[in-house]
């Protein structure tokens, strides 16, 4: 028999083994034996010393041929045992991402989103789309973001306002205390800082007070911040941000009035107080029986806070709030103690939206 023929035998014999094998380490024993170093094709190779000229001339090409068709059924298969193995895993794992079990059947509580959460997404998604940015800042403070360039100097009555966790670690490089950060507004003093006006942003988060807990005071409550500074900005602007929030939150009238707010850091500055809905005004433990619940302070950016802030004063003003988030979500879902918003009982959490 010739070479060829040979060849061309092996060649449909490896045909005939490679199409009834299952499983790829077979499929690799299967090669070795045909193309390996000791295997059938390489074995005819060897003996194409023997060969004639003429013969010689044809065998080569012939068998660069047969070893790249094997080489290509080899591939081949072991891609399809791949396949079917991933598709007979995808059979017996079958996965219902639609599914949802209750806590009835299972015993089991479902997390959800944190309302504060719901309403700090919505918030955030009002203030994007009126081309705001959305900062951030740290929890550890200094004196300087904290107090002193917000003008509230060291021996300022003001900082009274805000009973303040101090560490007693040592003073910055610069001789200032760490603190606790007690409102957001530190971060108008990082924001001012880092840009160039005209420039807007909010800045929601978290901040600390050594204070005694009530129905709507807390030790760690959350706060977020609006900032916006440009040429010309005006109160009506400011006023037109608040209305903008409330109405996009609560999607209906809900009742505000604005008066008069003394903070070292705006001039003028304001109090918007929301009308309770917990008790609809007629007074209770949230509202300490006034039927106001003081909400969102703001006011105009004082000049000194402005000049701390590396803002040139004679060309650009602004406007800044420092919103109570907690005590929104109150009003928005009527939660008549602020307390359950850090309970971490997921009984609370699973009435609003759950996974
Ligand atoms: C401030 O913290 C100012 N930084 C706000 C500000 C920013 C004014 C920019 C002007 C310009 P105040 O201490 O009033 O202000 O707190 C702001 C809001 O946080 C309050 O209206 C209230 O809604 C909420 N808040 C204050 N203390 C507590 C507390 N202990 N627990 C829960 N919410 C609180």
């Amino acid at each position: 028999m010739s070479m060829i023929q040979k060849l061309d035998d092996l060649h449909k014999e490896f045909q005939g083994q490679i199409a009834g094998l299952t499983n790829q380490a077979d499929v690799l024993n299967l090669k070795a034996d045909y193309l390996g170093k000791k295997g059938k094709v390489s074995e005819i190779l060897k003996s194409l010393k023997d060969a004639s000229a003429e013969e010689r001339k044809e065998l080569g090409p012939k068998a660069n041929t047969i070893k790249d068709s094997m080489q290509e059924m080899v591939q081949d298969k072991l891609t399809s045992i791949e396949l079917e193995e991933i598709n007979q895993k995808l059979a017996q794992d079958k996965i219902d991402i639609t599914y949802t079990n209750s806590v009835k059947e299972t015993g089991i509580h479902h997390g959800g989103v944190h309302p504060r959460t719901l309403i700090q997404q919505e918030i955030e998604d009002i203030f994007l789309s009126m081309g705001f940015d959305i900062l951030d800042g740290p929890h550890i403070e200094d004196e300087f973001h904290n107090f002193e360039a917000l003008n509230i100097p060291g021996d300022h009555p003001a900082r009274d306002m805000q009973d303040t966790f101090w560490f007693d670690d040592p003073e910055s490089p610069e001789g200032r205390k760490h603190l606790l950060r007690t409102h957001t507004s530190t971060i108008q003093v990082r924001g001012m800082m880092s840009r160039k006006p005209p420039f807007r942003f909010i800045a929601p988060g978290t901040v600390f007070r050594c204070e005694r807990t009530d129905a709507s005071h807390e030790m760690v409550f959350n706060q977020l911040e609006g900032m916006m500074v440009g040429e010309n900005v005006s109160v009506a602007n400011l006023i037109y941000f608040m209305k903008t929030i409330l109405t996009e939150i609560f999607k209906k009238e809900v009742e505000v009035r604005l008066r008069p707010g003394f903070f070292p850091f705006v001039e003028p500055g304001f109090e918007l107080d929301i009308k309770c809905l917990i008790c609809s005004g007629k007074g209770c433990s949230v509202c300490k029986h006034t039927g106001w619940v003081e909400l969102l302070p703001c006011g105009m950016v004082h000049p000194n806070v402005l000049k701390a802030g590396g803002i040139d004063t004679e060309k650009y003003n602004g406007f800044a709030f420092g919103l109570g988030m907690d005590r929104l979500v109150m009003m928005k879902y009527g939660i008549e103690d602020i307390r359950h918003l850090q309970s971490g009982d997921l009984r609370f959490n699973s009435q609003f939206k759950t996974f």
